[in-house]
């Protein structure tokens, strides 16, 4: 991605997820927002954007972060909402046996203490492997893994979703499903 197109998909994320009303924006319990309103809010906020610009963001992003409606009239985040006024329904689904979360590791005495919490955000984050949690680690600090027996804790009844983006979301793990995983050596 430009830095053009980077800069444009931090500006979603933030109108997206987290403070449309800073535009003017609503957007609905799905998390849908009108494109046409998207543009005029941002506009007034001083960011260009266009359909054309919109969409080549949305397909550029790596980690597929929007979705585009497909009569291109509606664009939403696919996850890591914190505004109140969204409640994706995101699918639940089985969990494969292990999942993974990457933080720094100067929140593990925390998190071994109390489990992940979702923070600020609707749920907490999961990985389907390794690698891609410790780089989600890595944008806090000095990266670590956590395996989350996640089979184990859907048969105990905790709910499990997929984002359209393959990102895992749960609502909390309690610390006794977590293992420390060891660094790779
Ligand atoms: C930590 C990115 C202390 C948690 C990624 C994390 C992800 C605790 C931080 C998505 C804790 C929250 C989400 C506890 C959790 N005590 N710290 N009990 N429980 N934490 O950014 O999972 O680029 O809200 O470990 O790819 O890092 O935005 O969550 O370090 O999918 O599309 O509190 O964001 O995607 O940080 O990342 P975040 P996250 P995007």
């Amino acid at each position: 991605m430009s830095n053009h197109h980077t800069d444009i998909s931090k500006f979603l994320s933030y109108v997206l997820r987290h403070e449309p009303q800073t535009i003017g924006l609503t957007l609905d319990s799905e998390g849908w927002a009108e494109i046409d309103a998207l543009i005029a809010g941002a506009k007034a906020a001083g960011k260009e954007l266009d359909l054309a610009l919109i969409r080549e963001v949305a397909a550029s992003s790596d980690k597929k972060r929007f979705a585009i409606s497909e009569n291109e009239q509606r664009i939403r985040a696919v996850q890591g909402h914190s505004t109140a006024t969204v409640a994706v329904q995101h699918k639940a689904k089985e969990p494969p046996e292990f999942l993974y979360h990457g933080t720094a590791t100067r929140f593990l005495d925390s998190i071994l203490a109390e489990g992940l919490r979702p923070g600020q955000r609707h749920h907490v984050h999961l990985s389907q492997d390794i690698a891609t949690a410790t780089t989600v680690g890595q944008r806090h600090g000095k990266p670590v893994v956590l395996k989350i027996k996640a089979r184990l804790m859907q048969q105990q009844g905790f709910g499990f979703f997929q984002a359209d983006n393959g990102v895992w979301l749960t609502a909390n793990v309690p610390a006794s499903f977590l293992v420390l995983q060891p660094e790779p050596s």
